[in-house]
């Protein structure tokens, strides 16, 4: 036996492929325990009609289906195979659908999924059962289709056994053993058994298992409806698994698949259903299996008329073994992957589909052996969220919530509609009284735009828009942009995440962490990297050293509070505590800004007593602020930090002051075509664990000679900035009109040469600015490429950057 003593908890999918891609990495004393039978263990992945969608917004989800679909065609039993890839296609019952199918388009392109758009007819040529006159078309990939989930599984278990794993049916995790900080073991109803890294893939039962370790797992199982037909007449002699491309129909909320001569027929039309983890029986106790339910009928009806209009061949069919199948949601609809918070040793893959558990398995079997995954899991990590996330209440209200969308359009800037508002900074009645447009993150509420500012558009010229890019967008963003530019302006950046990292250990914890020296005069502040294990950008942060032992950290979100803190040492010599909540933070940006500060305190805020990128505790009126002389938007100007009691006076002074200087509040969106103009990266777009720093232009920001970091090592092998293939360009679209909104293809002599990662109107320069990853050579200013918006391609030029302010002269005034 070689590598550590390795415990899944859960033989569906999801344990199965994670137990085989541990032994194929050479850890080979895995143990799967299984409640229930094997191989049909009885939980959703028994149940499951094993349709294969791989194209989704997020880039992570596509390439994990992209993987599945690689790792479930390799894989046959008894000579069956374990996939049949006959292709999807998504039909669209509405205009607004159709067009959505073309942005569709543009997304597989973007990831590397082939696909095409289909007419009525051609749609009906590969399904003869669809009405044409119902379908605008089709959004066609060859590269879908059926998963045999539980053929999978057994394939899978038979070459993990073959290779020394070891799966046991009818064994029930009760217990976990941990001692000293470190999970040692598990207790079963068969008795303990020792390791030291268990998995827990316990599907639905997630929540419970991870209780037993203290571990939150906040999914919640829900039903979803499914059935068979009754042999369709026009079927007949058809004796193949399944011949006809799987099959989806969004307006309606539903799905097909072809099987011999019956389909079967999925709905999420009904209303939400969940089912408390503490309610499900044990696999002896079901009626039919401890994943199903009773069938609700009535729930069914309305999607059985909807699919009838669809394939008016299912008119005369009956249901058979129709079931209220359970699996599960969260918040986000993302699943839940990676290490728990605590004991070490204790890992976590839930709420993942059959369409992803391949690529999670292989994910989650690199990120356990080899410190990190190759893919990009920041959207799925169990440690994403706020702690709001984790609460009950609110993973039942955004699930049911994320339940109805499954499959809606939703715009990128939509926010979710409750529970709202459930984090407001101190500004927040102010914000409202100037006519803040809101839109949430993380919790909190964000002014994007003010209508009070709209009497600033009498003044300027802001390109119209309509359509897509028009929504949650005003004309107002741009006149905010260029107040920005020529005065001043105050920025709410409260929700900018910031932990306060103190202790004796603290200056030696964040230059582990972290590619530049941050062990700095006290007063400085210093833009870095977090890379991980394998050079790959985890995140970029400021670090303000405030006191010899304590720095204040302005980071990306709760990732970098995780990470931080379980790099910290265990002697307790580092104290990491998130400040964002009990402070405030005011951005006061513009060329006026100076102007304005030295209103409202009696320091010295010139640029030889306070210059860029330095940290110094002052006074606004009577309030004590913590000044951080740096801005994300490339403007003269201060993060301004308080504790949030003195927020309200904070706001009120700098107000009254600014007014003779002509301040106005902005929001969001101006900011985001700010940064881009300046060519400020931000992390989860612009760069994440699968960009190095030399690609994403950010090599200034590495100090190999700096002594020892996390990535260091990595990075080195991976070349210097010279060597690397790919970068991230800015790009600018020729005609001065068109905008994209990030995630588009971009064509460059014909092929798909890379994907928008960030896009905004630049106001300033005139153009809309997007940035993308291109082969080096085309990364050159000057190559012409092609961004493809709604299946139209829009001319773009790959600029010098940054846009604006190439001397820095407005900042470092
Ligand atoms: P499961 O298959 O539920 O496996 C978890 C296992 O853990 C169970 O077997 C359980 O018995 C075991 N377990 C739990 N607790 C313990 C314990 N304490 N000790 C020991 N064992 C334990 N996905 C798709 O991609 N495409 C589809 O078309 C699709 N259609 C679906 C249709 C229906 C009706 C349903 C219900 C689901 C569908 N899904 C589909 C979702 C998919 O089935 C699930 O997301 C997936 O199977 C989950 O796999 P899993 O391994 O995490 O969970
Ligand atoms: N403010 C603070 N912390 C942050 C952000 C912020 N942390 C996360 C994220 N935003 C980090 N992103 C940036 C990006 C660019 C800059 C600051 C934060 C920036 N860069 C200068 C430049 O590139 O010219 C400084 C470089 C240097 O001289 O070190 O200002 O918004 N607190």
């Amino acid at each position: 036996m070689t590598g550590p003593r390795v415990v899944v908890v859960g033989g569906g999918i999801v344990g199965c492929s994670l137990a085989y891609h541990l032994v194929g990495k050479g850890w080979d004393d895995v143990t799967v325990l299984e409640q229930g039978p094997l191989p049909a263990a009885g939980g959703s992945t028994s149940h499951a009609p094993g349709l294969v969608f791989q194209t989704n917004p997020s880039k992570t989800m596509t390439e994990l289906a992209r993987r599945s679909v690689e790792l479930y065609s390799s894989l046959s039993l008894r000579g069956m195979p374990c996939f049949y890839p006959v292709g999807g296609i998504e039909v669209a019952g509405t205009p607004e659908r159709w067009t959505d199918l073309a942005r569709k388009l543009g997304l597989a392109r973007s990831w590397g999924i082939p696909a095409e758009l289909l007419s009525p007819e051609e749609v009906v040529a590969r399904i003869p059962l669809v009405d044409p006159a119902r379908i605008h078309g089709g959004f066609h990939v060859p590269g879908d289709g059926i998963a045999k989930a539980v053929h999978a599984c057994e394939a899978m278990a038979e070459a993990a056994s073959a290779r020394g794993a070891s799966f046991r049916a009818r064994t029930s995790v009760t217990g976990f053993e941990v001692a000293g900080g470190a999970v040692r073991g598990v207790r079963t109803d068969g008795g303990v058994l020792e390791a030291d890294v268990v998995v827990i893939c316990a599907g639905i039962w997630g929540p419970r298992a991870g209780a037993l370790a203290g571990v939150s797992i906040p999914l919640l199982p829900m039903q979803h409806q499914y059935a068979w037909t009754s042999p369709l007449p026009s079927l007949e002699g058809i004796a193949e698994e399944v011949v006809h491309p799987i099959l989806r129909h969004q307006d309606a909320a539903m799905y097909f698949r072809h099987n011999a001569d019956r389909y079967g027929v999925g709905s999420y039309a009904h209303r939400s259903m969940p089912v408390s983890p503490d309610d499900l029986p044990a696999y002896d106790d079901a009626e039919v299996a401890p994943a199903i339910m009773g069938f609700t009928e009535e729930d069914f009806k309305p999607a059985w008329e909807e699919a009838i209009e669809l394939l008016p061949a299912l008119a005369d069919a009956t249901l058979q073994e129709p079931i209220n199948g359970i699996f599960s949601f969260t918040a986000d609809g993302l699943p839940l992957l990676g290490p728990a918070p605590e004991p070490a040793g204790l890992w976590i893959a839930e709420a993942v589909w059959i369409t992803h558990a391949g690529g999670v398995g292989r994910a989650m079997a690199d990120w356990i052996v080899d410190g990190a995954p190759d893919v990009d899991l920041r959207e799925c990590d169990l440690n994403r969220f706020e702690a709001h996330g984790h609460n009950p209440d609110y993973v039942a209200a955004r699930a049911s919530q994320s339940f109805q969308e499954v499959y809606d359009i939703i715009h990128p800037l939509q926010p979710m509609e409750e529970p709202r508002p459930l984090r407001a900074s101190p500004f927040y009645d102010r914000e409202r009284a100037l006519g803040a447009f809101f839109l949430e993150a993380s919790g909190w509420e964000r002014p994007h735009w003010f209508e009070s500012n709209r009497g600033l558009l009498d003044d300027v010229a802001v390109p119209e828009r309509s359509g897509w890019e028009a929504r949650y967008w005003s004309p107002i963003v741009g006149a905010e942009h260029l107040h920005t530019r020529t005065v001043v302006a105050l920025y709410d950046m409260t929700p900018l995440k910031r932990l306060e990292v103190s202790g004796p250990g603290a200056a030696e914890l964040m230059q582990r962490l972290t590619t530049s020296n941050v062990d700095r005069a006290v007063g400085t502040v210093t833009y870095t990297l977090m890379l991980d294990d394998r050079g790959g950008i985890r995140s970029d942060i400021t670090v303000a050293r405030l006191d010899d032992q304590r720095f204040q950290v302005g980071c990306n979100g709760p990732l970098d509070h995780d990470w931080i803190a379980r790099h910290g040492p265990a002697d307790g010599s580092v104290h990491v505590r998130d400040i964002t909540g009990g402070t405030c933070c005011i951005g006061l940006w513009g060329p006026r800004a100076r102007d304005l500060l030295e209103r409202v305190t009696p320091e010295d805020v010139s640029n030889r007593a306070f210059p860029y990128f330095r940290a110094r505790a002052i006074h606004v009126g009577e309030v004590p602020v913590v000044a951080l002389r740096l801005s994300y938007v490339g403007e003269l100007g201060w993060e301004l930090y308080a504790s949030a009691e003195y927020g309200g006076r904070l706001w009120d002074l700098l107000w009254r002051a600014g007014e003779p200087l002509g301040v106005i509040a902005a929001g969001r969106g101006a900011f985001e075509g700010l940064r881009l103009e300046k060519g400020y990266r931000s992390w989860g777009k612009d760069m994440t664990t699968e960009d190095n720093p030399y690609e994403a232009g950010l090599g200034w920001a590495v100090k190999p000679d700096k002594g020892d970091f996390v990535g260091r090592d990595a990075l080195a092998r991976l070349g210097g900035p010279d060597d690397v293939t790919r970068r991230l360009a800015c790009l600018t679209l020729d005609d001065a009109g068109a905008v994209v909104m990030g995630k588009e293809p971009v064509h460059a002599d014909g092929e798909v040469a890379g994907w928008v990662t960030s896009a905004a109107y630049g106001h300033s320069v005139g153009r809309c600015v997007a940035y993308a990853y291109l082969p080096a050579p085309l990364a050159r200013p000057g190559t012409g490429v092609e961004i493809e918006y709604f299946g139209r391609n829009l001319r773009a030029t790959v600029a010098r950057e940054p846009l604006w302010d190439p001397d820095m002269t407005r900042l470092r005034a």
